[in-house]
């Protein structure tokens, strides 16, 4: 570690990271470190690698070559790396949503033990979105087509994503008339590997138009179908308490940590834990009972469906292990640090992967599916309550620092449920707030954490904190949403931070000024937001028109790029804290800043800059409002059809 500052803003981050040190431990940041000094080909987007005639760089600078052997220019190269991260975002999200909808088919077959339906009302909901009729029949009918609707999705031969139509009806048009509906999930992702090989699409506009729909199959698709059957099984969140940070971890109990994506093993786990015979077997060994927490997206979801502590985000998964008192972590997919395992050997810890599609070298799999989830989860928690006396009391260190509260769950359903009142429902409080100015606009604040980052800096932190002291409603999901859970930002108390017409809106409501809508696959929900803010009227005729953005400030997985690119594609400013990935071709760069902005109405801008971005995020949101004509003062006119024509004469 090059930075050996073990003082700062995540105090028990840094403590642990200074354990690991001390007995010899690599970490993330050791490895980020020997890295160093990274392909800045690579990371301004000037490296193919897609045939055999290379790998080949371009040269930013001129100096050297212009193009690679097959002659693709750097404009070509740029673009067809950022639509494969695109699209192996999009497969990441999607491959995830495919499994929830082959889980609710063998859920409603009654071949997934331990599983149930548990929204009905959100079945019914999604029902309609599939043309799947509700009448007189049993839930566990509709739930059987439902799934079998939102599968095929993913490989219907003709038409395109059904949940793209809960859009608002100009954006739909919009999309059409460009011809970037997204079709079937496996066909966009496909094309876009395609479309991305040696010789073939060679117009940096025509590839970043396909990034376009192949990520509007993520949000509009496969990861909204994740979101949604997700609620269908484990439920809709709602508003629900809970503690965040690594010290959720317990001294004298046995641990378990989940960590990955999916939250069907995690259920599983989760539900075994619980189980009166195996939290008896835990006290015959000595422990005062079961504890789970989770890590990363997991966390996220298991925090908001039921409370269950979330540990940490992304980057503290290391840290988590390196407690000494975590008897078992079991992962499934995605964002799981192979360096986990090296971890869990300098201690008792046992790492279990679970899912057929990710195994880690060395490791102990345990293959959880639909039909066998809850036996196995049982014997998941029966090896952790094993390991438990195996646990050397004397590498043990928990941080002592800040556990933080947190009130979570506000997906859109509860954010019109909370300012609309239980019996009228409805969006227009949220809409009456903004326009009277109350609320200047809403900001997305989701995504990554990284190890580029050390824990002592906070950048999600003072960006939000800063949104919020201006009245704008902040909303967050995946490992962003846990940073400022671990923070403590995310309860009603958080809003003495907010300036104070979202104060007021927050204090008559009770809520926090910083709302947690869940994991990555989330995001969803807030497209689903904005369209409702959009059809309830006021606000403009698309999402384009509304007084919002979306940032990602320390974004490291494909995942990220591909729901900030659905987003641009929605018509959303979309920020993100890093330079740009293109940099080294300007005409992309440009495209995806400002050339966008005209076709889709959302655009791109990069920058590292915090304060910069606060002013860039602030002034979009007025530019916006504006627009909109809500920003005139009260005892102004407000104009209406018959003044602005009079206007236009003049
Ligand atoms: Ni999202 Fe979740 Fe976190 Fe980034 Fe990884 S956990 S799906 S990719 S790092 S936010
Ligand atoms: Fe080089 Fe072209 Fe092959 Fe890429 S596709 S590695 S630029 S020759």
């Amino acid at each position: 570690m090059t930075k050996k500052n073990f003082e700062g803003a995540d105090q028990e981050s840094l403590d642990l990271l200074k354990k690991m040190e001390e007995r010899g431990i690599e970490s993330s940041y050791d490895r980020y470190d020997a890295q160093q000094p990274q392909c800045g080909y690579g990371k301004i987007g000037l490296c193919c690698r897609h045939c055999q005639m290379g790998p080949c760089n371009v040269d930013p600078f001129g100096r050297g070559p212009k193009r690679g052997v097959c002659g693709a220019d750097a404009n070509t190269i740029a673009a067809r790396h950022f639509v494969r991260y695109v699209a192996a975002g999009t497969a990441a999200h999607s491959d995830h949503g495919r499994s929830v909808a082959e889980l609710l088919i063998a859920t409603a077959r009654g071949e997934a033990k331990g599983y149930r339906i548990t929204d009905v009302n959100k079945l019914h909901e999604v029902a309609k979105v599939f043309d799947v009729s509700t009448e007189g029949r049993k839930t566990n009918e509709i739930a059987e087509e439902v799934g079998e609707m939102a599968l095929a999705e993913f490989g219907k031969a003709y038409g395109t994503q059904k949940f793209a139509n809960k859009a608002p009806e100009a954006r739909i048009k919009l999309w059409e008339k460009l011809n970037i509906t997204p079709r079937a999930i496996d066909r966009e992702v496909t094309e876009s590997m395609h479309r991305t090989g040696m010789g073939t699409d060679q117009d940096y506009k025509n590839l970043i138009m396909q990034a376009c729909r192949t990520s509007m199959a993520d949000g509009w698709g496969g990861a909204m179908i994740a979101t949604e059957l997700q609620d269908i099984l484990f439920g809709t969140p709602k508003p629900t308490r809970g503690t965040a940070n690594l010290n959720v971890i317990k001294e004298d109990e046995v641990n378990i940590l989940v960590h990955g994506h999916e939250p069907q093993m995690s259920e599983m786990v989760a539900v075994a834990a619980s189980d009166p015979e195996l939290i008896k077997e835990a006290e015959a060994v000595g422990a005062k009972g079961i504890s789970i927490a989770g890590i990363c997206c997991t966390a996220n979801e298991m925090l908001l469906r039921h409370g269950i502590p979330l540990a940490g985000h992304m980057k503290m998964q290391e840290m988590a292990i390196a407690t000494g008192a975590v008897e078992v972590i079991a992962v499934d997919i995605q964002c799981v640090m192979q360096g986990d395992e090296e971890v869990a050997r300098a201690f008792h810890t046992k790492l279990i992967t679970t899912s057929p599609k990710a195994k880690i070298d060395g490791t102990e799999h345990i293959e959880i599916n639909d039909e066998n989830a809850y036996e196995k989860g049982k014997e998941v928690v029966r090896i952790a309550i094993q390991n438990f006396p195996k646990r050397d009391k004397t590498k043990v260190f928990i941080p002592k620092g800040k556990k933080s509260d947190v009130v979570v769950g506000f997906t859109h359903e509860t954010i019109k449920y909370m300012l609309g009142g239980k019996f009228r429902a409805s969006y227009r409080p949220l809409n009456d707030n903004i326009m009277n100015g109350r609320i200047r606009g809403v900001v997305g604040v989701v995504g990554c954490t990284s190890s580029i980052l050390w824990p002592d800096q906070l950048p999600y932190m003072e960006l939000v904190n800063d949104l919020i002291a201006n009245d704008i409603l902040v909303v967050q999901t995946g490992c962003a949403a846990a940073e400022c859970a671990r923070e403590g930002m995310m309860v009603p108390e958080h809003m003495e931070v907010a300036g104070p017409g979202l104060r007021e809106v927050c204090e008559a409501v009770g809520m926090p000024p910083v709302l947690h809508a869940g994991s990555c696959v989330d995001n969803s929900r807030i497209l689903i937001a904005c369209s409702e803010m959009v059809k309830e009227g006021g606000l403009g005729n698309d999402i384009s028109e509304l007084p919002v953005a979306g940032v990602c400030l320390d974004w490291m997985h494909e995942k990220a790029l591909a729901i900030g690119q659905y987003f641009v594609t929605s018509g959303v400013y979309t920020l993100f804290g890093t330079k740009s990935m293109v940099a080294g071709a300007p005409d992309v760069d440009k495209f995806l800043s400002e050339g966008l902005e005209e076709l889709v109405g959302g655009k791109w801008s990069f920058t590292p800059d915090l304060k910069e971005m606060g002013t860039l995020i602030k002034d979009h949101i007025e530019k916006k409002r504006d627009a909109l004509g809500i920003n005139e003062k009260k005892e102004r006119k407000l104009y209406d059809m018959e003044d602005r024509r009079a206007l236009a004469v003049d």
